[in-house]
């Protein structure tokens, strides 16, 4: 079956700064919690790669936005390092500031539209030693960052975007303990969640206010990209599993887009917390705040589902509450390199939860795709990955999508993670996700995969078959 996706539907990529920028110590950039953990404990990254090289984008910029218009891509997500930018007393770092002037310019003149999302995980370590996102201080440090940046680039960005996935900061870094500081404190791990909601809440307001005194472009948006995959439960769900589903749909979905649609956080969700004795550190005035976290639009990362049932304890061992537990779906399809269940259909089901739910809300997909270990043994005779998973990984996405769209979803376009080959938080190199790979042993040389060449087919037709 043949789908067409709309004319004016974005097609291209996302990527980050930290994962590719390489040049950690150059041009006055000062550290941020990635090189902490890279200095810490090299041997935690596979092949001990750390957070110093990225994927040399840096240096290949022009070549590199060049090979994305080849391949049809009409836009590219990155973010500005929070680190790169400004200096340890929060000034404007110039030579960051010419890094990214080049890095637009450049996107500019092969015809890339870029879209800039301002934290993809990186805190300054200097801030992170004061208290992280667990301070009022950070918070404040992110809004008079993110100033910074509207006036500085105002001019030249037209999609801004405040996080990207920021339910990811507290699960990883403390409730799972997977990433630095490997905190695993449920009751922490909120408190950081709600100190990012007013983050962004303070960053909109900011764009707002650089909008009106006519530092940005007329027709830009703000917006926020998070992870939500929808949760799903078992077939015959207890009472117990449907309160496990509306706890983690409440603090994993429901939150951000009631942030983003209603400038306010789900109250029943607020209350199950704190009778739980969570520990939100609410303030009188924050209210006022995060009325402002109201967005233009939204960009959705979706990669698996998450499936979930009745937790078989209520608290752990220090009696931290437990609201879910994993559940293994026995007809779940995998992607064994990174143990993530492929399930397009999940984003059909998030598109009509939107549609139903927060109807005027526009959306794109921001980020989806597919990480493939030892890529490098599936080369044929020219030395081309033969990458057929990939297609079928995207196309399967992209007709929900279009199937999506079709019943009325305000989808506005798709973004593949990562379109090159880079270096990932926690696998390094391990899995790739590019449709373009990167030759660790030949000098970090581009080389187009053969899903690449399908890709550009649909991205210049949008017809997906
Ligand atoms: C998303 C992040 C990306 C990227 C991607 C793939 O959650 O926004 O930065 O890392 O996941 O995940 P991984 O690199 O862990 O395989």
């Amino acid at each position: 079956m043949q789908y067409q996706l709309p004319k004016d539907f974005f097609f291209g990529g996302a990527m980050s700064g930290p994962q590719t920028e390489g040049r950690w110590q150059d041009d006055g950039r000062i550290p941020s919690i990635w090189d902490t953990w890279s200095n810490l404990d090299i041997t935690a990254f596979h092949n001990r790669v750390g957070s110093y090289g990225g994927n040399d984008f840096s240096s290949r910029m022009e070549e590199d936005f060049e090979l994305l218009k080849s391949i049809g891509m009409d836009s590219v997500r990155t973010s500005i390092q929070w680190s790169r930018l400004l200096d340890i007393d929060g000034n404007l770092n110039p030579e960051g500031e010419r890094y990214y002037h080049q890095l637009f310019a450049t996107a500019k003149k092969v015809g890339i539209e870029i879209f800039v999302n301002l934290y993809h995980f990186d805190m300054p370590e200097y801030l992170f030693n004061r208290g992280g996102w667990e301070s009022r201080e950070v918070v404040e440090a992110y809004a008079h960052y993110a100033r910074i940046a509207f006036e500085t680039f105002g001019k030249e960005i037209r999609y801004w975007f405040t996080f990207n996935e920021p339910i990811v900061e507290p699960e990883m870094r403390y409730t799972v303990g997977g990433w630095f500081p490997f905190v695993k404190n449920y009751s922490r791990a909120r408190a950081v969640q709600y100190n990012i909601s007013l983050a962004h809440a303070l960053g909109v307001r900011e764009y707002r206010r650089a909008k009106a005194a006519g530092f940005m472009l007329e027709d830009s948006r703000i917006g926020l990209i998070n992870c939500f995959a929808p949760p799903y439960t078992k077939d015959n769900p207890s009472e117990a599993d449907l309160e496990a589903l509306r706890m983690t749909d409440g603090v994993n979905i429901r939150w951000w887009l009631d942030l983003v649609t209603k400038g306010e956080l789900p109250q029943d969700v607020i209350d199950t917390l704190q009778s739980r004795g969570v520990d939100l550190p609410i303030r009188p005035e924050d209210k006022l705040i995060l009325a402002d976290g109201v967005v233009d639009w939204l960009g959705c990362n979706y990669y698996h589902p998450e499936r979930i049932q009745a937790p078989a304890k209520d608290t752990d061992e220090n009696g931290i509450p437990n609201f879910a537990d994993p559940y293994v779906w026995p007809e779940a399809e995998m992607n064994v390199s990174r143990g993530w269940e492929i399930y397009p259909q999940g984003l059909y089901d998030f598109a009509m939860k939107v549609r139903d739910e927060y109807p005027e809300l526009e959306w794109f997909v921001s980020e989806n795709g597919m990480g493939v270990e030892r890529e490098d043994l599936k080369k044929d005779e020219n030395g081309v990955i033969q990458d057929d998973y990939r297609v079928d990984f995207v196309r399967r996405h992209l007709e929900w999508i279009a199937r999506a769209i079709q019943d009325g979803a305000k989808c506005r376009g798709y973004h593949y993670w990562a379109i090159i080959d880079n270096w990932s938080w926690a696998n390094a190199f391990k899995n790739r996700y590019g449709f373009i790979e990167v030759d660790l042993e030949d000098n970090y040389n581009r080389r187009l995969k053969k899903s690449a060449k399908w890709l550009k087919q649909i991205a210049t037709t949008h017809i997906v078959d």
